[in-house]
């Protein structure tokens, strides 16, 4: 049987995950190739090392031959060691993360949950909250948090970073956390956004790219940065739709006149956007992929926004 040599693969920015493909072939026409652990070729890789492992299988069933090689995805941001113990970040909730994650010391040094992501607005604040394992009843492990806002593939430890707090001789699984408040900056670009928790003993892992901390983990998760559509405050307007989640045709129940009903995606471009100047209105969503959108409805005394889901 032969397996290729390890495989080094460099994502690109902004890319969660790659295709790869290689080739396990044998000689012996009698025998079948079997994957015993891995991921198959032309499937999707995650950031990491993969180990794919082939058993050969006689017509009989034996196994007459096996091998493996690796598959490293090479992150696009920097990758930041631990290079003594791992001491694992447990539970990261930011928005609509709830990621609670694995308190064994053998857990790998960098964490990546890219496929979690969370919508967030810009200018409004949201609580993170972080727990761990510290490894010692009297030690602290720091907490930060990275943001890359400006897309360029760096965490800015100045402009990118925020503290998080620190939690004394927890186990990670005790109940023991940290929270702090973020606000998400305004000047900033929208869509698809990294984010990395760092933790580490004693330090504030103020670098995310240190090759020097001894203890402690990194985890990557995704932000999706909403544009803040900016509605003004118009409590005494009540504005009813319906029906939500909508398929076809979303209907508004209105105290005054609409001037007009817009339908914005999460990046903040508008899509539809239709004059009425009518009391209860309603417009056709039918034409618009599933997803969630913005609605926004102005009237003469201002304008509100409700969060839509299309099916
Ligand atoms: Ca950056």
């Amino acid at each position: 049987m032969q397996v290729p040599s390890d495989i080094e693969v460099q994502i690109n920015l902004g890319e969660t995950s790659v295709i790869v493909n290689y080739e396990v072939t044998t000689d012996c026409a009698d025998t079948q190739l079997v994957m015993v652990s891995g991921i198959a070729s032309g499937e999707t890789f995650p950031i990491g090392m993969t180990t794919i492992a082939y058993n050969a299988v006689d017509q009989e069933g034996n196994v007459v031959g096996s091998a493996s090689f690796k598959v490293n995805v090479k992150d696009s941001y920097c990758t930041p060691r631990f290079a003594a113990i791992v001491e694992p970040i447990t539970k990261v909730e930011f928005g609509s993360i709830q990621d609670n994650t694995t308190s064994y010391v053998t857990a790998s040094e960098n964490e990546y949950f890219l496929e979690q992501s969370t919508d967030v607005i810009k200018g409004e604040t949201y609580t993170i909250t972080v727990a761990g394992n510290i490894n010692g009843i009297a030690e602290t492990s720091q907490f930060v948090v990275f943001f890359d806002f400006d897309q360029d593939g760096i965490f800015n430890p100045d402009t990118e970073g925020y503290y998080i707090g620190s939690i004394t001789g927890s186990t990670g699984v005790d109940g023991q956390t940290v929270s702090n408040q973020i606000t998400i900056p305004t000047d900033i670009l929208t869509g698809p956004t990294r984010m990395r928790v760092m933790k580490t003993y004693r330090l504030v892992p103020e670098n995310p790219c240190s090759l020097t901390y001894a203890y402690g983990q990194s985890e990557d998760y995704t932000i999706n940065v909403v544009e803040n559509l900016g509605t003004n405050d118009i409590a005494n307007q009540s504005i009813k739709v319906y029906p939500n989640p909508v398929k076809d045709v979303v209907n508004l129940q209105t105290s005054k006149e609409v001037n007009t009903i817009a339908i914005y995606n999460l990046a903040g471009q508008k899509i539809i956007s239709k004059e009425v100047n009518i009391i209860n209105p309603s417009l056709n969503v039918s034409s618009l992929p599933k997803g969630v959108y913005i609605l926004k409805v102005e009237t003469n005394e201002g304008s509100i926004s409700h969060k839509i889901i299309k099916e």
